[in-house]
């Protein structure tokens, strides 16, 4: 088995340089379930566990689509620098990230018709994907359940900040195609998006046989049972890879300032003519997004929103960063004073 089937490519095999010798083989994380991991290596599918080591080394933990080097044939050592990396603030009060997928090309983002088409949660999704690196398609999914779907097509276009959008009917399999012409061989896409949305139905039909669980969604609601719990890689017999992945409860964003930016081209163009550089578009004089007239009241609402989300998460990962800074130079001065007693 040739490892770029896999989507190995020149950067991993420059990576993965300074690891090679001592046993050790290149492998890509196909399944990551807590401690327990399945790789694809050079010999096949195995299953494999994390080193000590890697717990202490360093705050990679492996994820799915990763590349990794794998020692003895069983023990993944090291995490090769990623391509690309779709993330979020792990839920609860720490603020860490979690990562869902690794170096994707492609991230779907995957909503359903049948529900109320809620946009500022696709707009969170989509600063998401263009933080990751990945390419963001949006999938308008269960189109067959859509009165209105040119109205619907058409709101989410406007939020997209260019990312393609595509009209589709995972169940009855119409508008697939539009999904797969994003997809090269060699390359992997990631499938995101709410419990219910049709990710695994999706998946399903890109691969071409019933491979992934789907469950109906709760009639009253329309909301999904999180039936997929894994998050897992598969290969498609057209050559290209995908990541199904459990619908998020939450979606705590895990990004930059420069990542709305993209997801707000719109405004950010405007924002660039305003007068006062730190012009907030909320009745300052010589704004330029209020003038304009062109940008719809909530979206410019969201706008603000998510950045102020984004300076509160600065600042907590600049208070997490002094503190680990705190210990590390703690830990230095016990090393030293422990090495002057001796
Ligand atoms: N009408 C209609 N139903 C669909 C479509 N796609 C999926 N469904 C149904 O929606 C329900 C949920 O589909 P899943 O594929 O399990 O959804 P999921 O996004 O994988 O959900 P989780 O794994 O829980 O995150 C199932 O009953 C599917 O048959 C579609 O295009 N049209
Ligand atoms: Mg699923
Ligand atoms: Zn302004």
């Amino acid at each position: 088995m040739s490892l770029e089937k896999f989507g190995w490519n020149f950067y991993f095999e420059s990576e993965f340089e300074r690891f090679a010798g001592a046993g050790r083989e290149p492998a890509r994380v196909a399944l990551a379930d807590r401690e327990q991991f399945v790789v694809w290596s050079e010999p096949g599918e195995r299953d494999a566990t994390v080193a000590g080591r890697l717990r202490y080394e360093s705050d990679a933990w492996p994820a799915v689509g990763d590349w990794v080097a794998l020692e003895a044939g069983t023990r993944i050592s090291a995490v090769l620098p990623r391509q690309s990396v779709f993330s979020r603030k792990e839920p609860g009060d720490v603020t860490r990230e979690q990562v869902i997928a690794a170096n994707i090309d492609v991230l779907f983002v995957v909503t359903g018709l049948d529900g109320d088409l809620n946009l500022r949660r696709i707009e969170r999704y989509l600063l998401l994907a263009w933080e990751s690196g990945a390419k963001p398609v949006v999938v308008l999914n269960k189109a067959d359940l859509c009165e209105n779907t040119a109205q619907a097509a058409a709101h989410v276009q406007a939020l997209a900040s260019g990312a393609p959008v595509a009209l589709i009917s995972a169940l009855e399999g119409w508008g697939v195609p539009d999904v797969e012409v994003h997809l090269r061989p060699g390359q992997t896409a990631a499938v995101t998006g709410s419990s219910g949305a049709g990710k695994s139905t999706l998946v399903n039909r890109l691969l071409g046989h019933e491979r992934q669980r789907v469950q109906e969604v709760r009639a009253d609601d329309s909301r999904g049972r999180h039936t997929t719990v894994r998050r897992e890689l598969f290969l498609a017999p057209a050559g290209w890879l995908l990541i199904d992945t459990p619908g998020l409860r939450e979606l705590q964003l895990w990004a930059t300032s420069a990542s709305v930016d993209l997801a707000f081209d719109d405004i950010a163009a405007l924002a660039a003519q305003c007068r006062f550089r730190d012009c907030r578009h909320q009745g300052e004089p010589g704004c330029a997004v209020a003038t304009s007239g062109g940008i719809d009241q909530s979206r410019l609402a969201s706008y603000a929103k998510l950045q102020r989300e984004l300076a509160h998460l600065d600042r907590k990962v600049d208070q997490r960063a002094a503190q680990d800074e705190k210990r590390r130079i703690k830990r230095i001065h016990r090393a030293m004073r422990g090495k002057y007693r001796s």
